[in-house]
């Protein structure tokens, strides 16, 4: 018998390809011969979506039949990254659509170039959220991702005369074809107004809230599928608009703008994404956002929920609503007053409900990036919530007064209200003390937190603290981005370390394998050469790919010290230019981040970067070995090129200052070796791969903070360090910018008089440290020892393993296996 697959559903190459013509006439509405790259794109994408809905449509029909206990990941950031490839790859039909694909006279790498990245975050923390979306569909967890559906997410980043330019991102420009809108689903949230008090028809007294305007919310879906499973759960973006397009009551009395005006500010809401990685002082339109998705999302889930239970009683048994960091902490007052309010509840039943519903991610330990809001601000836009959390601190702190009879300074450090000065709402105390569990993102850090930011918290409900270390997924860090090495692995072990990373292990058997570390450089320099054409193509610099790649990737920031690295090259180059004839290790530096718009010091240090790159570049004596590049518009796709041709990870922040990092963990995976602070998940990774196979160098933490405590005076390193002190002049002389000595003089000054990072304190012994690193590249057979040690020993950076920590000791969930139909 002849069998014809399902048009929407088959997965051979035959049916994949008729599907491709298909949708490329009825949805892009082209004929073949006059596609674009994007109608092609676009056709695919439709193609393997249509593949994916079977799967998600019976993953949530599934979780409704069954009455599944879910979590739900609460993020005001979901960096995914492009969707195509990782969706192939989960579905396991890479193969298939690359040969359907080849009769369109295109290769499938040129389509799946052309997807452009969901920028929805700033960094770290949106692209943790999306990798554990990643992991929970790949384990079979229950679970639902809720955001805001930025229209204009992460700036794209262009370089001008060296300095940071920022353009708009489109993202949704062409069209993004994995969502889908569910405006039958959509929520009302209210702002601003007053509250009143009212007696029921049963003789209650209860508050209702007046509002001053009403937002609706519409919901996007994208389905996102784990690694061959059945599993696609979803993310779900909240998009703002008006309640009724125009405010008629006001049109008619002649207000047309006033009408209008309603109808601006709701859609700004989810406009645009905040392009900062730390809170940014009193933005009413942020604290909108926070509250519009967490409003949404809590809405939601209720909904859901009384679909298929009587009533609200059991919420917290069958939900685990995660917080990712205090972004959505507002949530612990919105279920407070949903509960209360609208589903009559008496406080302490609303509360018991709350406490047990949520959990609290912290990432972050510098204390001035810690979230509050001005009272002035929070009470206008929510009057409503201000009484609620009037109402738990007054409770919360009437319990400490027992606990701690007479220590005023105890109550004011625990309150909920910072009463200090100007009044503020502290929404890391909200989160502590409406959640069940709250967890640090290292080891350290967790430490860190305990000892010192919540410290107070913690000697009082020590049992919510625990550790859940950061993870990436595999997929899309590995199998993804770094195709040849995945062969390579998987011809030796198998493949059974995709899903179980810490089968990694079974490549240590191979480190003693000439033929096995031939191969494995060979691939390192094919993936560097490919970096090298594309650096060519995008700056125009020339790079071989026979030097050693020292690459620096993430958001630009002080504690980050990327001016450590700069202050690493200048002393190399000042070096070269008094001894020609030194012998170093040829090097080229790749650096890629974006700085917060408003942050003046972390733009001076791209322009720095920039300025030395240049002289460098046009200095005839250095000849090519050392050469400094910087790729402009870091996101996640160029992550998914640079990692895996680095040779050297650059991890280098003051200890203590970096809650974990999780780049760190991406280098790694694929092949390089670090240089790196005892800071955050560093010190787990070196732990794992050994101290011999990790670059280790600067002051710890106890160390840091000893030396402030005793008067850091970075003046003494600049004085009594020769080298230091003529790189920093260097620097500060107008040398690397045409003689302007007064360009780079707040970062040199701030250096010598204030150095907050402790850069100069660190300065000799990371020199120390890249010069063992020279050396050790210098070995080749030695260098790629370490580095199949790496890869073998980062199993436990799996995002895969922090999940089920969180499943296991946070969340209480199980999986849940989904059948297809037949
Ligand atoms: C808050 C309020 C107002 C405006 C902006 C913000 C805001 C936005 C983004 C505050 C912080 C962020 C992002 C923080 C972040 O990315 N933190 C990183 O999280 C990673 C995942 O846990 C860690 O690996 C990094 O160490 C940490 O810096």
């Amino acid at each position: 018998p002849i069998i014809i697959e399902d048009d929407r559903t088959g997965l051979d190459t035959e049916t994949i390809r008729r599907a491709l013509r298909d949708n490329l006439l009825y949805i892009q509405g082209k004929l073949p011969e006059l596609a674009s790259k994007n109608d092609l794109y676009m056709a695919l994408a439709y193609t393997i979506r249509d593949r994916l809905l079977q799967r998600w449509l019976t993953t949530q029909q599934t979780y409704l039949k069954k009455d599944v206990r879910t979590v739900c990941y609460l993020s005001a950031e979901f960096l995914v990254g492009p969707h195509l490839a990782n969706n192939l790859i989960n579905l396991g039909i890479y193969e298939q659509v690359q040969k359907a694909v080849s009769e369109s006279g295109l290769k499938l790498e040129e389509l799946i170039a052309q997807e452009e990245e969901p920028g929805l975050g700033n960094g770290g923390l949106g692209r943790l959220a999306a990798c554990y979306l990643d992991s929970l569909s790949t384990l079979e967890i229950p679970a639902i991702g809720y955001g805001i559906r930025y229209e204009f997410g992460i700036f794209d980043q262009e370089i001008h005369d060296g300095w940071q330019v920022e353009i708009t991102d489109k993202w949704l420009q062409y069209g993004n074809p994995w969502e889908i809108a569910r405006p039958e689903s959509s929520v009302e949230v209210k702002f601003g107004g007053y509250t009143e008090s009212y007696t029921d028809e049963n003789g209650n007294y209860r508050s209702r809230w007046i509002p001053d305007y009403v937002v609706k919310g519409i919901p996007y879906d994208t389905p996102i599928l784990g690694y061959r499973v059945n599993t696609a759960n979803t993310m779900r973006l909240w998009k703002s608009e008006a309640c009724e397009s125009f405010d008629f009551g006001r049109f008619n009395r002649g207000d047309y703008y006033g009408a209008v005006d309603n109808k601006v500010h709701s859609e700004n809401i989810s406009k645009v994404l905040y392009p900062n990685d730390e809170p940014i002082q009193g933005k009413e339109l942020r604290l909108e956002q926070q509250y519009f998705f967490v409003s949404c999302s809590l809405q939601d889930l209720i909904r859901i929920h009384l679909y298929e239970n009587p009533s609200l009683d059991n919420f917290h048994q069958k939900w685990s609503v995660q917080l990712n960091d205090t972004h959505p902490s507002v949530g612990v007052a919105e279920l407070m007053r949903l509960l209360i309010d609208v589903h009559h509840f008496d406080w302490d039943k609303a509360w018991f409900i709350t406490q047990n519903t949520f959990a609290y991610t912290n990432h972050t330990l510098l204390p001035e990036a810690l979230e509050k809001w001005p009272l002035s601000i929070f009470g206008r836009l929510f009057p409503r919530l201000m009484e609620i959390i009037y109402e738990i601190n007054y409770r919360f702190l009437d319990k400490i007064r027992i606990i701690y009879p007479h220590d005023d300074g105890k109550m004011s450090r625990l309150s909920i209200i910072d009463e200090s000065g100007e009044k503020y709402v502290r929404m890391a105390h909200l989160a502590c003390v409406g959640s069940q569990a709250i967890n640090g993102v290292a080891a350290l850090h967790t430490e860190l937190l305990k000892k010192d930011v919540l410290r107070d918290f913690y000697e009082l409900f020590p049992e919510k603290f625990s550790n859940k270390t950061n993870g990436v997924t595999p997929r899309r860090w590995m199998v993804s981005s770094n195709p040849r090495l995945t062969f390579a692995i998987t011809e030796k072990i198998g493949e059974n370390w995709i899903k179980h990373l810490e089968d990694l292990r079974g490549l240590e058997n191979y480190v003693d394998d000439g033929g096995f570390r031939d191969s494995w450089r060979r691939i390192k320099y094919d993936i560097k050469a490919d970096l090298a054409n594309y650096i060519d193509k995008k700056v125009g610099i020339k790079v071989d790919p026979s030097t050693l790649f020292d690459v620096q990737v993430k958001r630009i920031h002080e504690y980050k010290r990327q001016h450590l690295n700069v202050l690493h090259i200048v002393t190399l180059y000042h070096r070269l230019k008094n001894n020609p004839n030194l012998d170093i290790t040829p090097r080229t530096f790749i650096f890629g981040g974006k700085a917060a718009p408003g942050y003046f010091m972390a733009k001076l240090i791209i322009k720095l970067i920039n300025s030395v790159a240049e002289v460098i570049d046009n200095d005839p004596t250095i000849g090519g070995r050392l050469k400094v590049v910087f790729l402009p518009d870091y996101n996640v796709t160029f992550g998914q090129r640079v990692y895996p041709a680095a040779d050297l990870s650059e991890q280098i922040s003051t200890a203590g200052k970096e809650a974990s990092g999780t780049g760190n963990m991406k280098f790694s995976m694929n092949g390089s070796l670090t240089i790196g602070t005892l800071d955050g998940a560093n010190i787990e990774i070196r732990e794992e791969v050994g101290a011999e196979n990790f670059f280790l160098f600067g002051l710890t933490t106890e160390e840091v903070y000893a030396k402030k405590a005793a008067g850091y005076n970075p003046q003494e390193y600049y004085y009594h360090n020769e080298e230091l002190r003529a790189v920093l002049d260097l620097i500060g002389s107008g040398f690397f910018s045409r003689g302007d000595s007064s360009l780079f003089r707040p970062l040199v000054d701030n250096l010598i008089y204030n150095d907050p990072y402790m850069l100069l304190a660190d300065y000799q012994s990371y020199i120390d440290c890249q010069e063992g690193v020279g050396w050790a590249y210098k070995d080749q057979e030695h260098w790629s020892r370490l580095a199949i040690l790496n890869v073998a020993r980062m199993g436990k950076f799996s995002s895969d393993r922090s999940i089920r920590e969180y499943c296991e000791e946070i969340w209480r969930i199980q999986p849940v296996k989904i059948e297809l139909p037949d």
